[in-house]
């Protein structure tokens, strides 16, 4: 079993995080009931895909065992990974569809259930037109599923509008990976990072939410590499750093470009991989000049010097690696932020090579998987264009439908939720994906909920959007259902089923698979189970950039993963993109892009002095449907607390752990302070797993980056006030949301 609290806490202070590792999973009386077998499988949390050993006994998972061999986390794992054997069997998990009668929910069956889904959806279309439905699928879908969805969506339903919660995570990053090199992938497998002379971390925390890669990062420094890192708060692998560069929120375009000033400045660049790999170089430099070391260090808040230093190191290695979260790319910028990490990394040929390139960490489980294959709102399978007639042709006749009748590209997710409000989209089935408390603004998203006409969730928790639903349909965990997902590195990994959905949950893919039966689209969905599905998706994929043709669950077991593109069944996949220097663009170079700076949408004023920035805790998931369920995990982090610098609390009277009052344009909230000298003075830091009056999202807002359409979650404008702590109405309430089995109704 796990450590006792105490020790976990020494533990991590000493040695970060990624020495939680726990030897043995299972239940105390183990003898008692020793496991049956024990499933080969991976993590259902985050996108490194940790490997683990599920024990399973009487078709319930009750425990688990390291998975030693398993080469990319050998066996260790985060408090996460070692609690979440304890979803399965929770006593609120739904066990059968729930449908809402005037006293609230009442379970029903199947039958009543999905015909009433498939018969509101159909009623709509036909008084409002195709559009009128959206579907918002989510990254924590196997690949399988998360094809399923497109494939829903554009052929049993015919709408446009399908997008995805991974529109809030790996979009910035992804447009600028298409721009520059044509595919989005983490251009290295992890086993680069240890090779490189410098690392440089920027709007990552990389200890606290990719626990595993630390590892990586240790084993960089212990072979001399340098670790830079560029954030408002010192996160935990900081205390390490080699070089800390503390800047304000929202001006990392600024430092990127005076570190690619001094590079330029300097001569360091490398004229012959620029001339011979790359286009666009002379306008990027031109465009350098502007941003002098005084200028830029007047806008960051970062000492000249540091940027320096930093240019200067990453200017003279050949073996750089720079790494990105959404720190840097949930900004209303964020792709141009994302192509100014790339455009240091073209200018100095740090690409394609040993210890080399630069990636972004991506966040959700098959963050990477759910992002390849068609349920983004403008994407085919095998990360095809939905605008492309080669495309959209080849893909139709995979389908057996004619290319006209694929609809055009529709709304992103928070798009759609903005047409909901605004009362163009009546209609909106989810699966995956918890909008009250993940999407900004949470008010707003609450009102457009309010206004939908027919309302469908698909989830095996009642999330706190679900409790605005119609019907909620009992779907699956991930041991649940077979199914590929694919990791950071770019790993396509197998997630093994161990049991069967409890009670009457179905598996999500059954459930899907049936409403396009009930929508007289059954032809198109002959798919008996996950295999099925594999196959056509693997046709489907083929000749695209993220050619899966080569995967097979067989596969993928014995390797112990495979890196796409895997063309063919004998291809031994692509670790390391670009090793040939030939890139998936057009004509086969890297594309710098010039980079426009624009303030944040909402600027701190007089009224709103302080930097607001929200992200997230070890020990909690994403918008903590499954983490606050799991009482260890609960205890680490039982509620939000927001980090502020000593010296910002001296100013307003707060010492830690006293009740202050956040205060936005939108809304306000209180919850207790954390007094910490991570964090620069003049940002607070709240983390955002949280629902009702502890919803971070009550105080962000909704301006979206123009091109990616992800919203600045990184930067808002805020007050704050000691508060004599929530008055006991609030109190109750708030008492209610951590009892995570309530909702924010
Ligand atoms: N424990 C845990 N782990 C997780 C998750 C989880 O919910 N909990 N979620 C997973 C998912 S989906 C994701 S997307 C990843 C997210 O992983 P990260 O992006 O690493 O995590 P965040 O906390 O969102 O933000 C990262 C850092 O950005 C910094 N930051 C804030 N504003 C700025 C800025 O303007 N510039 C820069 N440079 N930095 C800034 C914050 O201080 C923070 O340290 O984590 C994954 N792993
Ligand atoms: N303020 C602020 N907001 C943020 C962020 C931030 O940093 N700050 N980060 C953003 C980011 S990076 C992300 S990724 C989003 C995440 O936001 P969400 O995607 O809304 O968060 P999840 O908690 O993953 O919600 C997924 C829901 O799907 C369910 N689920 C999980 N797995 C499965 C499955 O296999 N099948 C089915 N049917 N259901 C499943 C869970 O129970 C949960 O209710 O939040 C974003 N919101
Ligand atoms: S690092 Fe991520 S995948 Fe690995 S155990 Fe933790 S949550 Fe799971
Ligand atoms: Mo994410």
């Amino acid at each position: 079993m796990a450590k006792a609290p105490v020790s976990e806490e020494i533990l991590k202070e000493k040695f970060g995080p990624h020495l939680n590792y726990v030897p043995h999973g299972g239940w105390k009386d183990e003898s008692s009931h020793p496991a049956e077998k024990l499933v080969k499988t991976h993590c259902c949390f985050c996108g490194q895909q940790c490997g683990i050993q599920l024990k399973v006994r009487e078709n319930r998972v009750i425990g688990f065992e390291p998975w030693e061999e398993f080469p990319f986390n050998r066996g260790m794992l985060c408090p996460k990974g070692v609690k979440r054997y304890l979803q399965g069997n929770h006593p609120d998990r739904l066990l059968s569809p729930l449908m809402r009668s005037e006293k609230g929910f009442r379970p029903a069956g199947w039958d009543e259930a999905l015909s009433f889904t498939a018969g509101r959806m159909r009623e709509i279309q036909e008084t409002h037109g195709k559009d009128a439905i959206a579907i918002f699928g989510g990254a924590s879908l196997s690949t399988e599923k998360s094809y399923l969805m497109g494939k829903f969506a554009r052929v049993a339903l015919g709408t446009r509008h399908i997008d995805y919660n991974g529109r809030l995570c790996m979009v910035s990053a992804g447009t600028a990976y298409k721009l520059a090199f044509g595919i989005d992938r983490s251009t290295i497998p992890w086993s680069e990072i240890p090779k490189a002379e410098v690392l440089f971390v920027i709007g990552a925390n990389i200890g606290d939410c990719a626990p595993i890669t630390t590892d990586y990062v240790w084993r960089c420094r212990d072979n001399g590499g340098k670790l830079i890192v560029a954030d408002p708060r010192m996160t935990p692998i900081t205390r390490n750093a080699d070089l800390y560069l503390p800047l304000r929120p929202g001006t990392d375009l600024a430092l990127l470009m005076g570190m690619l000033h001094v590079i330029l400045r300097d001569g360091l660049e490398d004229r012959e991989f620029i001339e011979q790999y790359t286009t666009g170089f002379e306008a990027v430099a031109e465009s350098a000049k502007q941003w002098d070391l005084r200028k830029v260090a007047e806008m960051t808040g970062v000492p000249p010097e540091a940027i320096e230093k930093a240019a200067r190191w990453i200017g003279k290695s050949k073996r750089v690696i720079m790494m990105h979260a959404r720190g840097l790319e949930h900004q209303s910028k964020g792709v141009e932020n994302c192509l100014a990490v790339i455009n240091i990394a073209l200018v100095t040929g740090n690409i394609g090579r040993e210890g080399a390139g630069p990636t972004m960490i991506t966040g959700q489980g098959n963050g990477q998987g759910g992002r390849e294959h068609g349920q983004k709102c403008d994407q085919l399978p095998g990360q095809r264009s939905l605008t492309d007639p080669a495309a959209r042709e080849y893909v139709a006749g995979v389908w057996g439908i004619p290319p006209e009748e694929l609809p055009q590209p529709g709304y992103t997710a928070q798009e759609i939720m903005e047409a909901i409000h605004r009362g163009e989209i009546k209609g909106l089935l989810s699966t995956c994906f918890n909008p009250l408390v993940s999407l900004p603004d949470a008010n707003f998203t609450r009102e457009a909920l309010s206004k939908l006409e027919f309302f469908g969730v698909i989830d095996f928790f009642l999330s706190e959007t679900a409790h605005h639903a119609d019907v909620v349909l009992a779907g699956s965990l991930h041991e649940e259902e077979d199914g590929l997902g694919c990791s950071a590195e770019g790993r396509v990994i197998h997630w093994q089923k161990s049991v069967d959905p409890p009670g009457d949950a179905r598996c999500d893919s059954d459930i899907i698979i049936e409403l396009a039966h009930r929508l007289g689209r059954g032809q198109y969905f002959p798919f008996k189970n996950p295999a099925d599905i594999l196959e056509e998706l693997r046709i489907a994929s083929r000749g695209g950039i993220a050619d899966y043709y080569g995967i097979t669950y067989e596969r993928v077991d014995a390797e112990m993963g495979i890196f796409w593109p895997c063309p063919t069944l004998d291809h031994p996949g692509t670790p390391r993109l670009f090793v040939d220097r030939k890139f998936y663009t057009h004509d086969e170079k890297a594309h710098f892009n010039v980079t426009e700076w624009r303030p944040s949408g909402d600027p701190v004023s007089d009224d709103y002095p302080l930097f607001l920035t929200t992200g997230r805790v070890v020990s909690q998931y994403l918008s903590g449907t499954q983490t606050r369920r799991i009482g260890a995990l609960v205890d680490q982090n039982p509620e939000p607390r927001a980090e502020i610098h000593p010296r910002l609390a001296e100013q307003h009277g707060i010492n830690d752990g006293d009740w202050i009052t956040l205060t936005t344009r939108r809304d306000d909230l209180t919850i207790r302070a954390m007094v910490v000298k991570t964090i620069r003075p003049d940002t607070v830091f709240m983390p955002y797993h949280w629902a009702g009056t502890r919803s971070a999202n009550r105080l962000t807002h909704r301006t979206l980056d123009p091109r990616s359409k992800i919203p600045e979650f990184k930067v808002s404008a805020c007050r704050i006030v000691r508060a004599n702590g929530p008055d006991p109405s609030e109190d109750d309430r708030a008492a209610h949301h951590n009892d995570a089995s309530r909702g924010d109704s």
